[in-house]
């Protein structure tokens, strides 16, 4: 089998979209191995170990490769037939739409969705199922930067500019990113960026593997860096460091937040986050004396209930400094999932029109509807964003179809939502795995993986690439664009839902020109033959846009707006009965909610369970050793997991990852307050209480 050629594709994970070629082995057991790509600048041949085994998830060992549908009388999921599966979600859907109307349907995305995917899922939300119902799990990823961008630049794209620029820009803030971990080829950006003089700022409550390679590490209290950056405003103010020429001929709105951080004193601004004063004064010196300088954000201060005006704040600095709509600066959001960027432009966000088109835009609906061929008044409203559609299941939604999330591990207050999946009338699931949400669907459809289909992603840099299919599917998985071709059929709809994913692409590029992520110049063979293509790409002739904002920003005036902002507590203070913080996040042996990585061996033996990450202080108040079980309790439940104790953690904080179901899910303690503009929960902050747990007691909760 050695002769059979690799197809170069890229990564089934996260946003980074690490190329990587596969050649088919044959074995059923493991049907491709990874063959090194050295041609894509992104990673240049690097994978993590969760690139380098992904192909073990095509296994047949481990994922589904028959429909399953509940039988009525055990209430135990049997294998079907296609046809059998297909029926029953049709009927599903069209009970309760004709019971309760089309809004008791709803619909749930992924941003591991292709682009052909997710623009297929918000089309046949708003014309078969009729819904404005339709969100997905990319809200709780970088919705606040998302939102922050748009009232910033009017215009979200993850990064303004590609990854190779970051080594060669004079200093860098990196705020709540644990790229070590989270993206590992991407450290080498910032490898190289010290080793070009360029100076690293990372802030995290943790000193983590990212943070050891900082040049200064702030570690704030979470949920406190809306203070931090603000204090860090006014001593730009304060010490003459504002680039009064850029702020003059570049920006609006400068007097407002100015006025706003000047009343964040640096002696406050340490009360609040518990980062000396002399500490802020050198983050401020480093990022000011730098000709050129980036901040980049990351979940730790977004996934809070003010995460939107968080990532504010830190746009405010880059304006103030001059550092951004320039060459080597600008401000950033490192996008999380593998089509983090393109999920989140093409329609299945509840307010959304593909092309990053504004569902209540008259001119968007006339547009959209053009080309679907129906008329602009028969497309629904925007919905509810991800919790509160989660939160809304069992109530006025009975009927759920869900697409590329697991939101029994990876929702907050995920006890809750758990309970409302179960409530209600009707879940079809389409995965490729049995994860933990497919296990309690009235149907589970399996459906084909990246290396077995054909589709376009968009990473972080907004570069749009193609994943060829380079393996046969195995008999019995159909790929979600079949399956959302067959559902329109037995609903009505023969046309307009083709399961060809160029087919689709073409229609996205028709969908998306004009728009604010313009596809239109955009086709297979363009980003095969040049290494991906950045968007805004208008024309067939058009080069991309690899850099924005350089002439101008995307608001009406061409000016950036700044924000006015000032500081407020997180939704959830400690107090006598939950004293400590709880913040949660990743390990670099697991993916998100661990459907897939926790089904392959490598990654269990380096990560092979949920933790507690503790400060030594705190253990020994606790009279807890390494290894011991402890309880962490807080409004929403409870959640038993081993103490990992180490003096890399804030001493009022501890640390879950969450990529575990069952005692040790982290979900089940997060607080689902969410940001008033973007609906982000706040993953990063919520008050707990630590209790040992006697040997033998496996209370869960
Ligand atoms: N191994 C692995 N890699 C992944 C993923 C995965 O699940 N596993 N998921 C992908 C996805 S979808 C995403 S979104 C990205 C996420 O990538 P990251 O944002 O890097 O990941 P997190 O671990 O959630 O959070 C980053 C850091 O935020 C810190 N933090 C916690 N609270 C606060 C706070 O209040 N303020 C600040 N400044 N920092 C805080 C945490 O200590 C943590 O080190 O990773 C992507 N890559
Ligand atoms: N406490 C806490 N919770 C968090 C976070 C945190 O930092 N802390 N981070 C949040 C963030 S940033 C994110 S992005 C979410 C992610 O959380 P989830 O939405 O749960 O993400 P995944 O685990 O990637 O789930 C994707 C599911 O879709 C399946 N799948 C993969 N590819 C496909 C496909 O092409 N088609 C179909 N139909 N299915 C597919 C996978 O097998 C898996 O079951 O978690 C959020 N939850
Ligand atoms: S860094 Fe991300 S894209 Fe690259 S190999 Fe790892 S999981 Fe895949
Ligand atoms: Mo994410």
């Amino acid at each position: 089998m050695s002769e059979v050629t690799a197809v170069p594709t890229h990564c089934p994970y996260c946003a980074l979209q690490c190329g990587m070629s596969l050649r088919p082995t044959g074995d059923p057991e493991l049907p491709a191995e990874v063959v090194d790509r050295t041609d894509f600048p992104v990673n240049r041949g690097a994978l993590c170990g969760k690139g380098r085994t992904a192909p073990s998830v095509l296994s047949s060992r481990v994922r589904l490769t028959e429909p399953l549908v509940r039988c009525p009388d055990t209430g135990v999921l049997a294998p079907a037939t296609w046809e059998e599966a297909l029926a029953a979600v049709a009927d599903g859907l069209r009970r309760t739409r004709a019971d309760h109307g089309p809004d008791a349907v709803g619909v749930f995305g992924g941003g591991g969705l292709t682009n052909e995917k997710a623009y297929t899922l918000g089309k046949f939300a708003r014309l078969v199922l009729g819904t404005s119902q339709i969100d997905y799990n990319g809200r709780f990823c970088m919705s606040s930067a998302a939102a922050a961008h748009g009232r910033a630049f009017g215009l979200d794209r993850g990064l303004p500019f590609p990854l190779e620029d970051i080594p060669k820009t004079g200093c860098v803030i990196l705020v709540g990113s644990n790229l070590a971990e989270t993206m590992p080829p991407a450290l080498r950006y910032l490898t190289e960026l010290k080793e070009n003089g360029g100076k690293l700022i990372v802030i995290d409550p943790r000193r983590t593997r990212t943070a050891e390679q900082a040049d200064l590490h702030l570690a704030p209290r979470p949920g406190t860096d809306l203070a931090l950056a603000l204090g860090m405003l006014h001593l730009v103010v304060s010490e003459g460091r504002v680039d009064e020429e850029f702020v003059a001929a570049r920006t609006s709105g400068w007097e407002a937040a100015r006025a706003g951080a000047m009343s964040h004193w640096p002696e406050q601004v340490e009360r609040i986050t518990g980062v000396p004063v002399p500490q802020i004064r050198e983050a401020v010196a480093l990022f000011s004396d730098a000709p050129t300088g980036m901040v980049l954000t990351a979940r730790g201060p977004e996934q809070q209930s003010k995460g939107t005006d968080t990532v504010g704040a830190w746009i405010n600095l880059c304006l103030a400094t001059g550092k951004a709509g320039r060459p080597l600066s600008g401000y950033g959001c490192l996008t999380g999932q593998g089509n983090g960027q393109g999920g989140r432009e093409h329609g299945q966000k509840a307010d959304q029109l593909p092309g990053y088109r504004k569902l209540d835009d008259p001119a968007a609906r006339a547009h959209v509807a053009g080309v679907w061929g129906v008329e602009p008044e028969s497309l629904p409203g925007p919905g509810r964003s991800a919790y509160e559609l989660l939160d809304a299941l069992g109530g006025d939604v009975k009927t759920l179809l869900l697409m590329g999330s697991n939101p029994v591990v990876s929702a907050p207050r995920a006890a809750h939502v758990e309970e409302r999946l179960r409530s209600l009338d009707f879940l079809a699931v389409a995965d490729v795995v049995l994860s933990e949400t497919a296990a309690l669907a009235d149907v589970v459809l399996p459906v084909t993986q990246w290396a077995e289909e054909t589709g376009t992603m968009t990473n972080l840099e907004g570069r749009v690439l193609l994943r060829r299919r380079a393996l046969t599917p195995p008999a019995g998985v159909r790929s979600d664009l079949e399956v959302l071709h067959a559902l329109a059929g037995l609903l009505g709809w023969e046309k307009g839902f083709p399961a060809d994913p160029e087919e689709v692409f073409e229609e996205l590029r028709r969908a998306s020109a004009g728009g604010p992520a313009d596809y239109a110049g955009i086709s297979y063979r363009r980003i095969e033959e040049e290494q991906g293509v950045f968007w805004p790409c208008p024309t067939p002739e058009h080069e991309g846009t690899p850099r924005l904002f350089l002439d101008r920003f995307a608001t009406p005036d061409g000016r950036a707006r700044f924000v006015p902002v000032v500081h407020r507590a997180a939704a959830e203070e400690t107090d006598a009965e939950y004293p400590v913080v709880l913040t949660t996040g990743r390990v670099v042996s697991q993916y998100q909610s661990g459907a897939q990585t926790r089904r392959v061996d490598e990654l269990n033996a380096a990560a092979p369970g949920p933790f507690v990450e503790l400060h030594p202080r705190v253990a020994e108040r606790l009279g807890v050793a390494e290894g011991e079980r402890i309880a962490v309790v807080s409004r929403r439940g409870r959640a038993v997991a081993p103490a990992r104790i180490t003096t890399a953690i804030r001493p009022d904080t501890v640390f879950m990852p969450f990529h575990w179901a069952g005692e040790g899910r982290a979900n089940t303690l997060v607080n689902p307050a969410l940001d008033p503009v973007s609906r982000m929960p706040e993953f990063k902050v919520c008050a707990v209480r630590l209790e040992p747990v006697a040997s033998g007691d496996a209370t869960a909760g």
